[in-house]
């Protein structure tokens, strides 16, 4: 199994964030990937590829212009506007009664129309990261395309929480979905995104809500009780075509193996019969005991039965690491997942 990856996508390297009412050290950092990337190369499970460069195309057919334009120019509006601060937070929003169809024009304003929550630092060098990290992903896909029966993309910043047209809880670029897309518009039939983070995946079930041809599961803490608070329910099922192509399992905070293997049971008999083309796992660490900002009890050995059922299901698999914050464990813990689906596969 081959690893995508590039350094680039250490230059967003945010130092705080805003949580729970508090500013706080900032969790989605640099070293999570530096330390996943020296135990993926201790572990030989095959070359480490830098990302290929692609066009805008592809990010384009996920994410609206408007929003990638924002990206994009965010930094030069910052700096025209006089500011000195160099990680950035919104902290007003179009939210229920208020308007949604003019974007102002004034950076402030646009920071809230683009996003979703105030725990999301953008820097001078955001967006290049994140389009690698977008990179990566679609790098990844490729690989499946080319005939590698899995690859390993590894994500920095995550992108399981970015919409269409908003970013938010540390995602800009929605890399699973970007490589979704791309692998539909290659010729691929039908893939299925598998996304194992402990929060629900909500960027990439409203992308592909109201669509047949991406099936979508996610097992997560309940959004009654957790981030992103506000979608991952299970009777959200997927609208029109979409409609019963949309799985969630929510599990109360203290959820071990015995009940998450559970949900995942029933997420591989969907699965199975949806019979997927490619399967994206959107592969998050934080189901881990010791995660800093998580409430499930998944341990070190629960990540490699994770790995083992996903090989079961026989598809081509793309692994596109999403969160995880336990640092220290965080490359064995991801190691795991891989070596237990190429023990098993
Ligand atoms: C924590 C609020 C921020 C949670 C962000 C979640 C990021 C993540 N009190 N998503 O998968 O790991
Ligand atoms: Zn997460």
């Amino acid at each position: 199994m081959k690893t995508i990856f590039s350094p680039d996508q250490l230059l967003h390297a945010p130092t705080k964030e805003i949580s729970d009412g508090k500013l706080v050290p900032a969790n989605e950092i640099p070293s999570r990937a530096e330390i996943v990337l020296e135990h993926i190369k201790k572990a030989q499970f095959g070359e480490v590829l830098a990302p290929n460069d692609f066009s805008l195309d592809p990010i384009l057919k996920v994410h609206d212009a408007d929003y990638v334009t924002f990206l994009l120019d965010f930094w030069q509006l910052w700096l025209a506007e006089g500011r000195t601060e160099e990680e950035v937070f919104p902290f007003v929003w179009p939210v229920h009664g208020l308007r949604h169809d003019i974007v102002p024009d004034q950076i402030d304003g646009k920071l809230g129309f683009y996003s979703f929550d105030a725990g999301t630092p953008m820097g001078a060098h955001t967006w290049t990261a994140a389009r690698k990290s977008a990179e990566t992903a679609l790098t990844g896909a490729d690989l499946l395309l080319s005939g590698d029966n899995s690859a390993f993309a590894l994500c920095r910043p995550p992108g399981h929480h970015a919409h269409r047209r908003l970013y938010g809880g540390y995602c800009f670029l929605n890399n699973a979905a970007i490589a979704a897309q791309h692998l539909r518009d290659q010729g691929v039939g039908k893939v299925t995104i598998f996304d194992v983070d402990y929060h629900h995946g909500n960027g990439t079930q409203a992308i592909f809500y109201d669509r047949a041809d991406v099936q979508f599961l996610s097992i997560h803490a309940d959004p009654k009780v957790e981030f992103p608070y506000y979608l991952g329910h299970a009777n959200e099922r997927g609208l029109k075509e979409g409609a019963g192509y949309n799985h969630n399992y929510p599990l109360p905070h203290g959820t071990s193996w015995v009940e998450w293997a559970e949900a995942m049971e029933d997420a591989c008999r969907s699965i199975e019969k949806f019979a997927p083309d490619v399967i994206i796992v959107s592969l998050g660490m934080d189901p881990y005991e010791k995660d800093p900002i998580s409430k499930f009890k998944l341990k070190t050995d629960d990540f490699s039965r994770i790995g083992a059922r996903i090989a079961r299901l026989s598809k081509p698999t793309l692994f596109v690491m999403e969160g995880g914050y336990a640092v220290g464990d965080l490359g064995i813990n991801c190691t795991k997942a891989l070596s237990g689906y190429l023990d098993t596969v």
